[in-house]
């Protein structure tokens, strides 16, 4: 440890310390400065492998943290960490409950970033595609390594006096796997570093695996150095205004400041295992995606994997605990939200989940909708911005049915007592659980296994009130690689889009792309290689809506019977018919028996109304062309000019 008598302000630290201009040790962002002997000399860098070392001490140097601690992972020291959060008034214990806290952020401080997400190259393009001129790129945010190294001597210059430097080694995926990736993240947030105990494996065992391996660095801070110079409460310490979130795939560094909650500061999640996974992917001939994994057992007994894709907040965690309604059916979880995969040297597409826990959209989960979700949570869960009830539970919007309504309730504001006419939501609409994958009672038996699961299928899935049917299935790999560039969904909570409108979502990756677009489906068209068993593709959508706006499909575990749809076209049968978006079940071939009572409109959820789809082709294209210019590939230029042609060819 650092002594704590050496917290200063950051303001003094600037003044004290000599930045040696332009020298880049390693090419990484973060600046060297003149070293400092008290850190140098710290038993906390002592214990470390000399590379980690050097990134832990040139990082204290820089933001001047009163402490180091380097975490053993072990559930002593987050006993400890958590009982001083709840001390600070930080976490507080739910009572109702076995290990279980609540955390309240500061309400400027409950959603992931975009706009204040960059992706760091030398060429911009290398990160981002160059639109036609006069558009405005959406497809992720560029910055030059000069400025965020500016950035870095700006902000991060003191930043963590008064704090102590949390040194988190951490694996995305199983420890030792040859799949699995090593991070360390040193942060100034213990509920961060609580987090990441849960949704990575954390802690002394992935030191032991470190000497020669390379590692991602990721420097973490809120972003308030003490004592105070910022009006934010301490019990959720962040500085909105100065927030920014940057990955640099050629040095793999992530560096974050000031935001404490989800994508924003867990580092392992969205910056590491999808927008730096996704660069290395491409370098190292993989996939890093934005998809759950699951394991489909039929009533014969033959098992099956599948990857999806569906962007934030859309029900991925819902499918991969799916409780299907089909007798005979069991789904199985791999994961909830992202699949690393590759060819196997039998041209079997392999996938892993890098997480170890999840990280799921709390307000609409209930014993209804996902009862899977709600045995995970009921211990050792980390829960952040829902409401509590005065019996030591939690509450969001969903549980009305299954909460004792004798209890008061406190919201997500600390307002005490929330009432449903004037208290607005109580929970907030992004509020989330933090469990870890081990309590899931339908973990899949294969879920850590380091050679990954082999996905037969990949589906596309959005929120898509209209035109979209709920199943269709691609017609080759090129058509299916379109179908995925060409994904919109209604917008969510997980971001900082608050409108209902349809956006594009390629892939579901829009936000967490770590490279140029273009190059990102040429990697993806690449995959269709001689002797590989290419998965198939299809879109699915259980969100359309009949003209009294009321959902056509009832969803949640009635959607097996569209994955036995598609488990049977895995199987070779012939259940499918050509339409000009793609193969749609022939009629009678999706399995409704013992749902008669719910009148499903099964016509409706697959009807392809020619306008829409004459508008959908003409809008996919006008945003493909526009965002990705010169660097939309020639194949799905192709495949969108086609399904034009069979649109405008349709009765
Ligand atoms: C998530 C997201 O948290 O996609 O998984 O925003
Ligand atoms: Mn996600």
């Amino acid at each position: 440890m650092l002594c704590a008598h050496r917290a200063v302000t950051s303001r003094a630290v600037a003044s004290g310390l000599v930045l040696r201009q332009g020298v880049r040790c390693l090419g990484s962002m973060i600046p060297t400065l003149q070293r400092d002997a008290d850190i140098a000399a710290s038993r906390a860098l002592a214990q470390l492998p000399p590379k980690v070392a050097s990134f832990v001490e040139r990082s204290a140097i820089l933001c001047k943290p009163k402490a180091i601690h380097v975490c053993d992972g072990s559930e002593a020291e987050m006993k400890k960490f958590k009982a001083e959060m709840c001390r600070t008034g930080m976490l507080e214990k739910l009572d109702k409950y076995h290990e279980c806290y609540l955390a309240r952020t500061d309400p400027n401080d409950v959603a992931r970033v975009e706009k204040k997400t960059f992706v760091v190259t030398e060429k911009k393009t290398d990160a981002v595609p160059e639109p036609q001129p006069g558009v405005e790129g959406m497809l992720g945010n560029w910055m030059s390594k000069e400025k965020l190294l500016e950035i870095v001597r700006d902000r991060f210059l003191g930043c963590m006096a008064g704090r102590t430097m949390y040194v988190i080694p951490f694996s995305m995926g199983p420890i030792g796997s040859p799949i699995s990736k090593i991070g360390i993240q040193l942060t100034d947030s213990p509920y961060v570093v609580a987090s990441m105990k849960i949704m990575t494996r954390m802690g002394g065992a992935v030191l032991g695996t470190l000497d020669e391996e390379d590692f991602v660095r990721c420097l973490h801070s809120v972003g308030c150095p003490l004592p105070s110079m910022h009006h934010y409460r301490e019990t959720w310490p962040c500085n909105p205004d100065q927030t920014i979130i940057a990955q640099v795939p050629d040095s793999k560094e992530i560096i974050s400041f000031g935001s404490g909650y989800g994508g924003n500061s867990l580092l392992g999640k969205k910056c590491f295992a999808l927008r730096i996974g996704s660069a290395l992917a491409y370098q190292e001939g993989w996939l890093a995606e934005h998809m759950l994994i699951l394991g489909i057992t039929n009533p014969a007994g033959v098992k099956r994997y599948i990857a999806a894709a569906f962007p934030s907040a859309c029900g991925k965690t819902n499918l991969a605990m799916m409780t299907p309604s089909l007798p005979g059916y069991k789904v199985e979880c791999v994961g909830d939200d992202i699949a690393w995969m590759k060819f196997d040297d039998e041209g079997v597409l392999r996938a892993i989940n890098p997480e170890n826990g999840f990280f799921g959209v709390a307000p609409g989960t209930s014993t209804k909708t996902n009862p899977v979700a709600m045995k995970t949570i009921a211990s050792n869960t980390l829960f952040t911005n829902v409401a509590k009830t005065d019996d030591g539970g939690v509450f969001w919007e969903g549980l009305e049915e299954e909460t004792d309504f004798s209890y008061d309730i406190t919201s997500w504001r600390n307002v005490h007592p929330w009432r449903k006419e004037t208290g607005g939501l109580a929970a907030h609409p992004n509020s989330r659980f933090c469990t870890p994958a081990s309590q899931c009672p339908t973990m899949d038996p294969s879920w850590e296994d380091p050679r990954g699961v082999p996905i037969s299928a990949i589906l596309f899935g959005s929120r898509r009130p209209e035109g979209v049917p709920m199943v269709y299935e691609s017609l080759d790999w090129k058509h299916g690689v379109m179908i995925g560039a060409a994904m919109r969904s209604e917008a969510t909570a997980a971001a900082e889009y608050s409108k209902k409108e349809i956006m594009h979502d390629p892939f579901a990756m829009r936000p967490f792309f770590g490279y140029n677009f273009g190059l990102y489906l040429k990697h993806w068209l690449s995959m269709d290689e001689p002797n590989r068993k290419l998965p198939k593709i299809f879109h699915v959508n259980w969100f359309r809506k009949g003209s009294d706006g009321k959902f056509l499909w009832p969803g949640f575990g009635q959607n097996i019977r569209v994955l036995d749809w598609i488990f049977r076209r895995l199987d070779g049968k012939d259940i499918a018919m050509n339409s000009p978006i793609g193969l749609l079940p022939k009629p009678g071939t999706i399995d409704l028996v013992g749902i008669a009572h719910l009148n499903i409109k099964i016509d409706e959820l697959f009807h392809i109304p020619k306008d829409f789809w004459q508008k959908e082709v003409r809008d996919v294209k006008c945003y493909l062309e526009g965002q990705l210019g010169n660097d939309l590939p020639e194949e799905i230029r192709n495949e969108l000019e086609k399904l034009q042609q069979r649109v405008e060819n349709m009765q």
